[in-house]
Formats: structure tokens, sequence, C-alpha cells
């Protein structure tokens, strides 16, 4: 079972060519979407990640866009964080929760020009949720996804890059600001951004018939600094404590359940969905679950994908949820992501995971582990 037969309901990326080129060997679908996942060595494209810079076709990262007179009061009504102070040019990490309070997507949220704001987005059918509920509503509003497909690089030597090719100015840019530019007349939007933390950028590619183009340029800049291809890293992202959202949660967790309490704002005026469920939630003293990292007992060999959450127990009694276990190359040691009841993560509870051989102990820590 390795194989995923394509078809038109499953779109290419602006990029796709240039992956084949680069030597593309594994995909995933996400937001009806070809994904690149790896090039064949995940070890060379973690290092590439960690030492150097790599190019990764993010193009699935979806935005929708709100536009027109009721914009501001729309995209804040989609939104559990206060966004009035919010500048154009800026982007803030942010939850999209449904009535109950449930999260339905962890976007970066950019307000542009124009009274336009992107939701930049994790795996799940915003578009629809958003022009629903915009319609129902009576909102003077557009509702779309435009024609933006995002080129992550990602690294410690990313900078220099988008610097030579960009200006200086762009070493100015604070984390998740953007400014709307373009690269030799290849319209983008260039923002601090990437999902990882070895710093970097994002090119939102805004002519879906430049991918080769953009593609290109990108790699001869990156020559002198070794760029390679590679893709969000499975490894860094779990050192890095990076949510997946909808792998690592379960549908019926909230944002203080995947670890997004210090993004939400349930002490404000504004209006948005869920707004009392999370109030209820803080009044209780806190959620359910946490998002915590594990340090589990003995080795793995390569990575191990978990290809559902695996039960996490206590004296006999399932406690929580496993969504990733790896081999940390920095920390040479087992470490995995989960969701575990609050009260055994605060009375510091060693716990058993499931593994390739069988269920081992597990000491709980906060995340990030790096
Ligand atoms: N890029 C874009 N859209 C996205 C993602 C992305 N949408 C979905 C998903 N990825 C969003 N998830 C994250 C999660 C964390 C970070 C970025 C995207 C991140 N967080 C920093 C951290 O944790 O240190 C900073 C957060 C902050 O301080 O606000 O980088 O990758 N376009």
């Amino acid at each position: 079972m390795n194989r995923i037969t394509l078809s038109p309901r499953i779109r290419m990326t602006p990029f796709h060519d240039r992956t084949v080129a680069a030597g593309l060997s594994d995909i995933t679908v996400y937001n009806k979407m070809v994904m690149p996942t790896s090039y064949g060595d995940l070890k060379a494209e973690y290092d590439r990640l960690i030492n150097d810079v790599a190019i990764w076709d993010v193009s699935v990262e979806r935005q929708v866009q709100i536009s027109g007179p009721d914009a501001a009061v729309c995209a804040q009504y989609f939104t559990a964080r206060d966004i009035t102070n919010m500048a154009e040019g800026q982007g803030k990490y942010v939850a999209m929760c449904d009535h109950a309070g449930r999260i339905l997507n962890d976007p970066v949220l950019m307000k542009l020009s124009g009274n336009r704001y992107w939701f930049s987005l994790a795996d799940n059918d915003m578009l629809l949720w958003c022009k629903g509920i915009a319609a129902e509503r009576g909102w003077d509003v557009e509702v779309i996804e435009p024609d933006v497909s995002p080129l992550a690089v990602q690294g410690p030597k990313a900078e220099d890059l988008v610097a030579e090719s960009f200006g200086e100015h762009v070493r100015e840019l604070k984390y998740f600001w953007f400014i709307e530019t373009d690269l030799d007349g290849i319209p983008l939007v260039l923002c601090r951004s990437g999902w990882s933390k070895q710093g970097g950028f994002e090119l939102f590619l805004q002519d879906g018939s430049r991918g080769n183009d953009l593609w290109d340029k990108v790699v001869a800049a990156g020559e002198k600094y070794g760029i390679g291809p590679g893709a969000p890293n499975h490894v860094e992202r779990v050192e890095s404590g990076l949510l997946s959202w909808g792998g690592d949660n379960t549908p019926d967790s909230n944002p203080f359940e995947v670890g997004m309490g210090r993004y939400v704002d349930t002490d404000t005026d504004v209006e948005y969905l869920g707004k009392a469920a999370l109030q209820a939630v803080v009044a209780a003293g806190g959620p359910e679950r946490l998002f915590v990292g594990v340090n589990v007992e003995g080795e793995l060999g390569e990575a191990w994908p978990l290809p559902e959450r695996t039960p996490i127990m206590l004296d006999g009694e399932q406690v929580g949820t496993l969504a990733a276990i790896v081999h940390s190359h920095r920390l040479d040691r087992t470490i995995g992501l989960a969701q575990i009841k609050r009260t055994v993560v605060e009375a510091g509870s060693t716990v058993e995971v499931e593994t390739p051989e069988g269920y081992k102990p597990a000491t709980i820590q906060k995340l990030p582990f790096l």
C-alpha cells in the first residue's frame, strides 16, 4: 500500500515539474493538492535544513482571501485572537474555531493592503466554512481562494540568500511580517515565516504560471549556500514542537489542548466564533488535555511514521494519544508529541507509549525540545 492514484481532483502545484526534476520521491495529499514530503534522503534533508538552506514546495498552504467593506469584521469573527491592532504587512499565528471552541485550523493570518486578509491554511476545508458563514451573516465581502502558492526557503542561510535577491531591507522584517514585492517581475509576497525553527522566509507566488521561473531563480541564488530540495521536516518539527493540525490533535480539541493557549484572547470585547466556549474552558480552570513532549525509553532506528495516533497508558488506563515519535538527531534520543490529560501532566507521571518494540516508559516534558 504505497501508491496514490492521481486525478484532476488532486491538484498539482505550480512547482511540480521542478520538484520532479529535483528527485521528488514521496508525496502526500493536503488541501486536495499534491504535497512533496521527501526527495529520498530524509537525513540529508534534515542536515540541509539545520546547517544550510532548503527550498520547499508548500503550495498546499492555500490562502482564503477575505476582501471588501466588511473584511475586518469577518476576518475577526473567524479568529480566536483579538486582531484589532493588526497592521498592514503583519501576520499572526491564529486559531480558527467552531461554535463549540474546537480548533478547525491553525493558519498564519496576514493583513494585506486594500482591506484584504489571507488565512494561510493548514489542511481543512476552510474556504467552504468561510464562504458559508460570511453569506449567512450577510457581510459585504468576497471570499475566494486566490492564485497564491507559497515556496519556502528555510535554514540558517536563508536570510543571506533572500537579502541577496530582494535587498538588505529584508533583514529588518520581523517574524510573520511581509512585503508585497516581485522578483524580476514575478509577483509575490515575501514573508518571514515557515514551518521550522531554523529561520527563513516564504515566497507567496501570485501567478501560478511562473512557478518554474521562481523555483529556478531561488535555486540559482541559493547555489553558493548549498541549497537543495526538502519539505516540512518531520524530525525537526517534533524537536521544535510545531503543531501539525489534524495529525496531532483529536477532532474535539480546543486551542488550549494543542499548545495555542498563548494565541487565544478570551478577555476581549471583539466577537469571534467559539469565544463563549473558550471562556468556559478558562473559567473551569483549564483544558482537559495538554500538548506536550514525551521522552521515550529505547532507541528508534529510522523515523517511525505513525499512520494513526496511538494510545498513551498509565496504570492500564488510557490518558492520552501519541501523534509522532522520532529519533532526534540533535538530542540523540527518542522523542514524541502527545496530547495527555492535564492532571497526569501536572502530576509529572511516567506514562507508557507504543513503539515498534512494544510499550515503553516515557517522561513528559514541555515543548519545544529544542
Ligand atoms: N506557513 C504558512 N501557512 C501555514 C503554515 C506555514 N499554515 C498552517 C501551518 N503552517 C501553521 N503552523 C505554524 C506553526 C508555527 C509556526 C508557523 C506556522 C511558527 N511558530 C513560531 C514558534 O513557534 O516559535 C513563532 C510563533 C509566534 O511567535 O507567533 O513559526 O508554515 N504560510
